[in-house]
């Protein structure tokens, strides 16, 4: 029964040195005062979610102040800010991490426990903020916590999607999708700001005005005008003083339009108007690194891009009235991914057609505000718009396009005099059947930096992607490579792990993260590589019961815990890891006494809705898992678990009970990966082929200290040019045919064979266009070291210290700090 009496305090753990001035007591009156004035309840009848509810407020009224002071400092001292177009961020829930930054988290857990609760446990009272598919909206998330870390003026502009990422539920196996409701009780982080809405014109069509002077004026007359609600989302910085923000846009209907519509007796077209409005904003497309060809998704971006620009500008004009010559100085914007292309656009239109600037001038101001980070090669994630929709739903900024692209196919000529073939490549307009608008081009013409997000993917950006951009302008590529908050991915996921590593080395480390190589002599110290085995083993156990209440699974912690954790992809290769699975189970099968230490196989992904084969996946993941842990002759020696619904709230409890991290992307198709750093700090060691950051990463943990494995992505591009033939890999290695063809019998689905096929189909009638089988052997040889190194328990580790020792470089603060000095050119801004 939970006492709501204030028991005798207990010494309260110290507070951090950077911390706010609240005692515990100080914490307790807040919280109890917040639950009657706030949440209108009391300590009597409050349930969770009002206790939680109320720390949440107790919370903000220390941040709310810090906001405003920091709002009126920006704006005193004129400072140049970075805004980050994102369409998505990934944010996960806010308690843990806000009560970090303020050094707060001990005396909050301590005031909650003299109250009869556990922090932790009320944590599970907020939803995760799922406004993101993966990587991408995740890694924007941490570079908005950096950049208030390091007290960088800048805010981030996003969608208020009403419905976040699908949640997942598995049923008979497969996956089911359900709404994410994530603010269906109301969010006490947000902040509505009607005072700042805007309006947003939509399809109509251009007229083309003559002057008198004989100057042509351009007059857009939108069919449709919607509202944009900004949202804002205070982001607080560790340590210090600023408290950023994240501005989200929710879409509604305007009330002034739909009257003409309406009056005039249509009905239902008023009401079709509405519903648009209201639509723009209602769910994240599910879709990671694909487009999606959406007139709504089009939308979307457009609303979102739109609303940010005009706040944007009416930030600038309060301080420099209409004179645009400082805005290049003052305003960077950065496009994540191809995403808010039509920023660029938008912005001429508005610097032209409402503001009377010529072309030369608005063009040389869009050109030196606008940088852009490529985050994929896939060719099915560069979006591409059909021209008919542009001329549909904004038919200005289709001129403008086309206007851009004659300039620029005029500095094409300059380049390569008469060759057509260099501009039909390079044209902004793919021409065919159907028309498209090709937005990675239109980002690169459009802005002054681009940047990858690794360093060999920036090299294949350059080389593979956009060489003759490259060739025109390489000044203009650049790399920064990811990097993930400390703050959220090891002090507040892994307390365990963090003490050790403060009382050894002092607690800087969170905001300097490089400071974590003092571990290194500690590496091979009996005594501290206990007490690091000990914080993993707790970790473990807690994961143990984690997994039991979501799955009803048994594992023991004595076992190898490998971890797969990422959407699920093709390129990604869950079903690599499931093959190499099958062979292990069917090793066993055959020779029980196999030397072979325990593994439990932890899976997590969510597949987009429409990608059928990546749902077979997890269909096949599930059903495998049923059958081995069930099957009494394993003996618990293998254990395979696919947890619902992943999502950043559950990668924090997976993350830091990890042994083994599994990155095992063909090499030359994850750009970077953010979820290696995260583990590698947590002390998992890699199972990863050379790609994206793991390859960074082993150059500073040591490939001694990783399990590499595949080929390079050299070897990859090499091994498709020789032509490669899956079929050579099911003959040539009998246990590649066993496990393909296990899968086509009812052994997994009794009754249904067949119900598994999808894979083999995939890798021997599909070409295997990932290079699974190319791979198998040389993953399973890994696997192999790995299991025969964790024996050594004094070994592994060492091998563990040393990856969290060396993972410095990996804190989002470095990726800001580049892109600072590679793109940006900000100055940090004290906040009193
Ligand atoms: C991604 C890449 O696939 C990841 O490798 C990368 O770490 C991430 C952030 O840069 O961006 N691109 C994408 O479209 N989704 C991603 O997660």
């Amino acid at each position: 029964k939970k006492t709501t009496t204030a028991k005798k305090a207990a010494p309260a753990p110290a507070a951090e040195g950077f911390a706010l001035d609240v005692s515990v007591e100080q914490f307790k009156e807040s919280i109890v005062r917040n639950l009657n004035t706030t949440l209108g309840t009391d300590a009597e009848k409050a349930s969770d979610k009002a206790w939680w509810g109320a720390t949440a407020a107790a919370v903000n009224e220390l941040v709310f102040s810090r906001l405003s002071q920091t709002q009126k400092t920006h704006l005193n001292k004129d400072t140049r800010a970075v805004h980050y177009l994102s369409l998505e961020f990934l944010m996960g829930r806010l308690m843990g991490n806000n009560l970090q930054s303020l050094g707060l988290f001990e005396n909050a857990a301590q005031a909650l426990k003299e109250l009869g609760h556990e922090i932790t446990d009320l944590a599970e009272e907020e939803p995760d903020m799922a406004l993101g598919n993966g990587g991408l909206g995740r890694l924007a998330a941490c570079f908005i916590d950096s950049l208030a870390s390091l007290n960088y003026p800048a805010i981030g502009y996003g969608i208020h999607y009403e419905h976040g990422l699908f949640r997942q539920t598995i049923q008979q196996g497969r996956q089911i999708e359900r709404p994410d409701s994530w603010r269906e009780y109301g969010n006490p982080w947000e902040i509505c700001r009607p005072e700042s809405t805007q309006e947003v014109p939509l399809f109509g069509y251009v007229e083309t005005v003559f002057e008198n002077d004989g100057s042509l004026r351009k007059v857009w007359h939108p069919g449709s005008v919607i509202k944009g609600v900004p949202w804002d989302i205070p982001i607080v910085g560790y340590k210090g003083t600023t408290v950023n923000i994240l501005r989200l846009w929710e879409s509604r209907a305007s009330e002034f339009f739909d009257w003409d519509a309406f009056n005039a007796g249509a009905y239902k077209d008023a009401q079709g108007e509405q519903n648009l409005a209201e639509t723009v904003s209602k769910v994240l497309y599910p879709n990671d690194e694909t487009e999606a060809g959406k007139q709504l998704r089009l939308v979307q971006q457009y609303f979102f891009c739109a609303c940010s620009l005009k706040d944007i500008m009416r930030r600038y004009k309060r301080a420099h009235g209409d004179d645009f010559s400082k805005y290049a100085e003052q305003i960077v914007i950065q496009l994540n991914d191809t995403h808010p292309t039509v920023a660029i656009p938008e912005l001429m239109r508005v610097f032209m057609d409402e503001e009377g600037l010529n072309w030369e001038d608005a063009w040389a101001i869009c050109q030196q505000s606008f940088a852009y980070t490529n985050h994929t090669l896939l060719p099915e994630a560069l979006e591409k718009w059909p021209v008919y929709l542009f001329e549909r739903v904004l038919p200005r900024h289709l001129e403008i396009i086309y206007e851009i692209n004659r300039r620029f196919l005029d500095e094409v000529e300059a380049q390569w005099p008469g060759d057509d073939a260099k501009k039909i490549k390079l044209s902004l307009i793919e021409e065919g059947a159907q028309r498209m608008i090709r937005m990675g081009n239109l980002c690169v013409v459009g802005s002054y930096k681009v940047n990858g997000v690794a360093a060999v993917h920036s090299e294949l950006v350059k080389a593979d992607l956009f060489p003759e951009f490259y060739e025109m302008w390489p000044e203009k590529f650049v790399n920064v490579t990811n990097g993930v908050t400390p703050r959220r991915w090891l002090k507040a996921c892994n307390p365990r792990l963090s003490s050790l590593i403060s009382d050894t080395i002092g607690s800087d480390w969170p905001g300097q993260l490089d400071k974590l190589v003092a571990l290194k002599p500690y590496a091979d110290k009996a005594a501290f590589q206990k007490k690091y085995m000990q914080a993993k083993r707790e970790n473990k156990l807690e994961l143990v019961n984690t997994i039991r209440e979501l799955t009803g699974v048994e594992v023991s912690p004595d076992a190898i815990f490998d971890v797969l954790i990422k959407r699920l992809h093709e390129y990604k290769r869950q079903h690599l890891n499931l093959l190499h699975i099958l062979a292990l189970y069917r090793r066993l099968l055959e020779n029980p006494n196999m030397d072979f230490h325990p593994m439990v196989f932890l899976f997590g992904a969510k597949a987009a809705p429409g990608y059928k084969l990546a749902k077979e996946i997890i269909f096949a993941i599930n059903k495998v898992a049923d059958r081995i842990n069930n099957d009494p002759r394993i003996k618990d020696k293998l254990k395979v678990v696919f947890l619902p619904n992943y999502r950043v709230s559950l990668a924090e409890k997976l993350i830091p009970a990890a042994d083994l991290s599994e990155q095992i992307s063909t090499a030359g198709y994850e750009a970077s990966g953010t979820g290696n750093m995260k583990m590698a700090l947590n002390g998992a060691l890699t199972m990863g082929t050379m790609d994206g950051a793991n390859i960074e990463i082993a150059e500073e943990a040591g490939e001694e200290n990783m399990f590499i494995f595949g080929l390079s992505v050299d070897e990859v591009k090499e091994t498709k040019a020789k032509g490669y033939n899956p079929w050579d890999y099911y003959y040539g290695n009998p246990e590649i045919k066993a496990v393909l063809d296990w899968l086509d019998t009812d052994y997994f689905t009794p009754g249904e064979p067949g119900a598994l096929s999808a894979i083999k189909r995939s890798l021997l009638d599909g070409g295997d266009p990932y290079l699974v089988l190319a791979d198998f052997e040389s993953y399973s040889e890994a696997h192999k070291r790995a299991n025969e190194m964790y024996k050594d328990q004094k070994a592994w580790a060492k091998s563990a210290i040393l990856n969290t020792a060396q993972m410095g470089k990996f804190t989002s603060d470095r990726s800001i700090e580049d892109y600072v000095d590679r793109i940006w050119s900000l100055k940090k801004c004290d906040v009193k």
